[in-house]
Parts: C-alpha cells; sequence; structure tokens
C-alpha cells in the first residue's frame, strides 16, 4: 500500500511538471483526487486492511491527499502570475507620474501665411490645387512659354533626375496641367484656382534667395478678365495678409509666360525702406511678379486664346513670411530651429 502511494505521488509530480495551461491543472484534480481519482481509490482500498496497516496508510493517503490539493493550488497561483507578466510584457505601459517635457508642436511660419492666403481665397470662390514637386521639363519650361535654349531657362538652373524630369523651379509649372484639368470656362464662370508648392533653384543663398522656398500661385481665367481684375486681387491679398497698408510699386517685369508681365514689389519691412540686406539696400523685395496669362500659354492648355483672357501671379510666399514677421533672414526658415519657429502663431 505505502508503495502505492510513494508511485502515484511521483506520477503526479512528473505530470504537474508537464502543465503549461491553466485547463490542464483540472485535468489532473480529477485524475488524482476526484471520485475515480487515484488518491480517492487509494482510500477505498484502506478497507481491505486490517486495523493497524489501515491506521498507517490512512494517515499517508490523507497526508497526500493535503499535499496534493496544495500544490494544486500553488501551481495554479504560479502559471496565473506566469500569464500575467506575458501579458503585460505585450502592451504599452503608461507611467503617468513621471514629468513630461513633450511640449506642444506649432504651424511653421510658412504654412500660417499660406493658409491665411488660401482663406483669403477661397472665400472669392477660389479652387485650391496641390502642384507636383517633381516635374516634368515639358510643364516646367515648354508649358509656359521658355523653349529650350531660351535664356530665361539660366535663371532658374534646377536639379534634375536621371529619368530627365526635374525638381520645379516655380509654381507656374502646374498651369498646363490645371488649364488641361479644368478645360474652357463657361461664360461668365472664370476658372479660379490658387496652387502653393515648394520650389527648387540652384541658387547663390543669402538673406532673402534660398535653394528651396516656397510660391504660391494664382490664375484666373474668363470670357472678360482684365488687368483691373489682377490689380484688383493683388490689392486685396496684401492688404489682409499684412493688415495695415503697406508701400508696393508696379513696375514692368519679363516673364515668357504672360503679356504684359509685372513685378509688384514690397518696400523692405526689415529696413523701412532705407537699404539693408534682406533687400540687398535697394529698400524694396521683389514679391508678387503677375501679369496677363500668354495667348502661347493658354494655347498649350487648351483653351482658345481669341475667346478667353486670364492673369496669373506668383507669390513669393516664403519672402511674403519675412516680411510679414519680420525676419531678417531667409535661412531661418529651412534652419529646424524650433525656438525661434516655435515663436509664431496665427
Ligand atoms: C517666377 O517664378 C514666376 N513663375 C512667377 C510668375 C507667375 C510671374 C505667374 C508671372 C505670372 P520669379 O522667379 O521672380 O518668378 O519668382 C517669383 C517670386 O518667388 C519672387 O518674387 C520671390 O519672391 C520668390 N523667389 C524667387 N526665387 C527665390 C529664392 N531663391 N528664394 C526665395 N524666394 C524666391
Amino acid at each position: 500500500m505505502l508503495e502505492n502511494l510513494e508511485k502515484i505521488k511521483a506520477q503526479f509530480k512528473e505530470e504537474l511538471n508537464g502543465v503549461n495551461m491553466k485547463d490542464e491543472i483540472e485535468r489532473i484534480r480529477v485524475a488524482f483526487l476526484g471520485k475515480k481519482g487515484l488518491v480517492t481509490e487509494a482510500l477505498k482500498d484502506l478497507r481491505n486492511l486490517d486495523v493497524e496497516a489501515k491506521k498507517v496508510a490512512g494517515q499517508q493517503v490523507n497526508l497526500l491527499k493535503d499535499e496534493i490539493e496544495k500544490a494544486i493550488v500553488e501551481f495554479q497561483k504560479t502559471l496565473e502570475e506566469r500569464e500575467y507578466q506575458k501579458e503585460i510584457a505585450n502592451t504599452e505601459r503608461y507611467d503617468f507620474s513621471i514629468p513630461s517635457d513633450v511640449t506642444v508642436g506649432t504651424l511653421h511660419p510658412i504654412t500660417i501665411v499660406q493658409s491665411q492666403i488660401e482663406d483669403i481665397f477661397k472665400t472669392m470662390g477660389f479652387i485650391i490645387e496641390d502642384g507636383l514637386e517633381i516635374q516634368t521639363e515639358f510643364n516646367n519650361f515648354e508649358g509656359v512659354n521658355i523653349p529650350k535654349n531660351h535664356p530665361a531657362r539660366d535663371m532658374t538652373d534646377t536639379y534634375y533626375l536621371e529619368n530627365g524630369q526635374l525638381l520645379k523651379t516655380h509654381t507656374s509649372a502646374a498651369q498646363n496641367t490645371i488649364m488641361r484639368k479644368y478645360g474652357a470656362p463657361k461664360p461668365g464662370e472664370p476658372l479660379k484656382v490658387l496652387f502653393p508648392g515648394r520650389c527648387f533653384r540652384n541658387e547663390n543663398i543669402d538673406a532673402s534667395h534660398e535653394n528651396t522656398f516656397f510660391q504660391l500661385e494664382g490664375m484666373m481665367i474668363g470670357d472678360d478678365i482684365s488687368i483691373s481684375n489682377l490689380i484688383y486681387f493683388m490689392k486685396v491679398l496684401l492688404s489682409e495678409v499684412f493688415e495695415r497698408d503697406v508701400k508696393v510699386r508696379l513696375r514692368p517685369g519679363f516673364f515668357p509666360f504672360v503679356e504684359p508681365g509685372f513685378e509688384l514689389d514690397i518696400n523692405c519691412a526689415i529696413c523701412g525702406g532705407s537699404g539693408c540686406p534682406t533687400c540687398k539696400h535697394s529698400g524694396w523685395l521683389e514679391l508678387l511678379p503677375c501679369g496677363m496669362i500668354h495667348p502661347n500659354v493658354l494655347r498649350l492648355g487648351g483653351i482658345d486664346p481669341d475667346k478667353y483672357t486670364g492673369f496669373a501671379f506668383g507669390l513669393g510666399l516664403t519672402r511674403l513670411a519675412m516680411m510679414k514677421y519680420n525676419i531678417k533672414d531667409i535661412r531661418l526658415f529651412n534652419s529646424g530651429n524650433l525656438k525661434q519657429l516655435r515663436q509664431f502663431t496665427i
């Protein structure tokens, strides 16, 4: 009898060692302590023993029963702890008592000015389009009346990709695609589009020239669009952005894609017009070239220049942000200097 109890004990230990899941413990409990379990059967077998042997063996069987019950409870706890540890190891944990040094991000000054202008133009019925940064040579040059070998290409040298495409030098690169997308406007419903974007040029960098900068272009095409419309929209744009009177000058300007073309310069906000490195000591900063869209450009865009006219402007958005916020050096914008960049608010 006692030998049998030792065997049961050894078997129990072996089976318990092989258990990995809580559910398996119940099976073992039944196998040893259940109605027909090994320990229960051993208890029943006591009846066949004489009184003395029954006393000794009875004690041993009960001890074994207690031992197995305790071992099962303990093992169950161990398994539960193991499963809990596994679960928390796979979960993201937060300690809310640790002081946080995370600061809230702010909008980049260029983004602030861009959305402000977009809002102004949206209220005047303009659609916002998103021009590509990588463009075809056609869209950037031929499509806006700058054929191969035209001197204007030298002034806007850029970065070419191996597949012949290039990083666009101006937002005007989207003009052709936009004209083709919307087609000729219906009578009395001019096409009004605004398309901001990042531009790239192989540039001698200084206080007002970057190799990567933003422009914001606008275009209005219809059956009755004139220079007065152009001047009206430019005035609205500047007065809304600056919320104060700004001195501007309009002078003739040459761009192959407009005829006539103008340069709208702004009185340098940094020096008040007396001359400084930002305005190259001229007192003025080129900001808003514009003009009436050249008939060739309309034709290339699939719009009949005998029926339609239009204006376009190419605002130097980065420079506008400089003037609005009195930023002396354009290099701040791409500097990643958060201490300075996060000071700007809407
Ligand atoms: C153009 O890029 C024409 N596509 C603009 C245009 C559109 C004219 C539609 C007529 C009709 P321009 O090269 O002058 O023009 O650039 C326009 C503006 O972009 C400049 O007035 C200036 O404010 C800004 N700009 C040009 N080059 C740089 C540069 N390297 N860094 C910062 N801003 C620049």
